[in-house]
């Protein structure tokens, strides 16, 4: 059985992650607005929302963070400019990462893509490296790519969740299928790994968002790495608490909405 190298992000076992890497991912015209293009806005957010960790690029962490949340280091990264399949590269060691205070390594995969070896074996070196000090590695695994027709279709989802349990990760960041009982697929491929539903662009409404979140939780997902639907929030605060009630104290969306 393996060591539980993720606990420094759990409370009861499950977990709210704070994400924001899309100013690499995206470009910062596409995400951010005068507030969140700011990352000490998203730091802050990340202590008075009460999220389990936050995750940035080393770039990021150097300047902003303040060690009051536990750090996921997202040690490769890619723009969204270049075409075809994609390819994302290590821009981190492990060594630096851990000197940042990271306490869990992360690392994007995309499943599918004419280059997925060569994110497989890059991977493969820092989940070792990783696992030599004690820390997770956390692997956000997107299938993309022209052999990937619908990326959240239960059968590729799942793949995704069991490619992350076999290529070594502590815990796997998945888009959500649409609903619970497909996801509980995926996330029993998972055989115990930790899974995280990714958040994803807005949601029209916040209880369009918090259910599918009940959603993952009820298929048995550890929890949720948040970036859009928390930090472009008009009430940020409000759906972070929202989503700790949810997630960590188990409140069900619809008692949380009823007056
Ligand atoms: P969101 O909640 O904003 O979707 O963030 C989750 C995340 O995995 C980020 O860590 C990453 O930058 C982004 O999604 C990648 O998005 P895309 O699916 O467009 O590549």
């Amino acid at each position: 059985m393996k060591q539980e190298r993720m606990s420094a992000f759990l409370k009861n076992g499950r977990s709210v992650l704070l994400a924001y890497d899309q100013g690499l991912e995206h470009g910062p015209s596409t995400d951010f607005n005068d507030k969140n293009i700011d990352p000490s806005f998203v730091m802050d957010l990340a202590e008075k929302g009460g999220f389990n960790g936050v995750i940035f690029q080393k770039g990021v962490a150097e300047r902003f963070y303040n060690g009051k949340v536990p750090l996921i280091v997202k040690v490769n990264g890619k723009s969204a400019l270049v075409k075809g399949d994609p390819i994302s590269r290590q821009v981190c060691s492990v060594e630096y990462a851990a000197s940042l205070g990271a306490k869990g390594i992360g690392y994007t995969i995309y499943l599918g893509s004419e280059h997925e070896a060569e994110m497989f074996a890059e991977f493969g070196k820092i989940q070792e490296q990783a696992h030599e000090r004690g820390l997770p590695a956390i692997a956000w695994v997107y299938p993309r790519g022209a052999a990937v027709v619908n990326d959240t279709a239960k059968e590729i989802v799942s793949y995704a969740a069991r490619a992350a349990l076999e290529l070594g990760a502590d815990a796997a960041k998945i888009k959500y299928t649409g609903d619970s009982q497909s996801f509980s697929w995926a996330v029993k491929a998972g055989a115990g790994m930790k899974v995280f539903m990714s958040g994803g662009p807005k949601a029209p409404t916040d209880e369009a968002f918090l259910t599918q979140v009940q959603g993952a939780i009820d298929a048995g997902a550890t929890g949720l790495a948040v970036g859009r639907n928390a930090w472009q929030n008009a009430e940020p605060l409000k759906m972070a608490e929202s989503l700790r009630k949810v997630i960590l104290e188990g409140v069900r969306v619809d008692k949380l909405m009823s007056p």
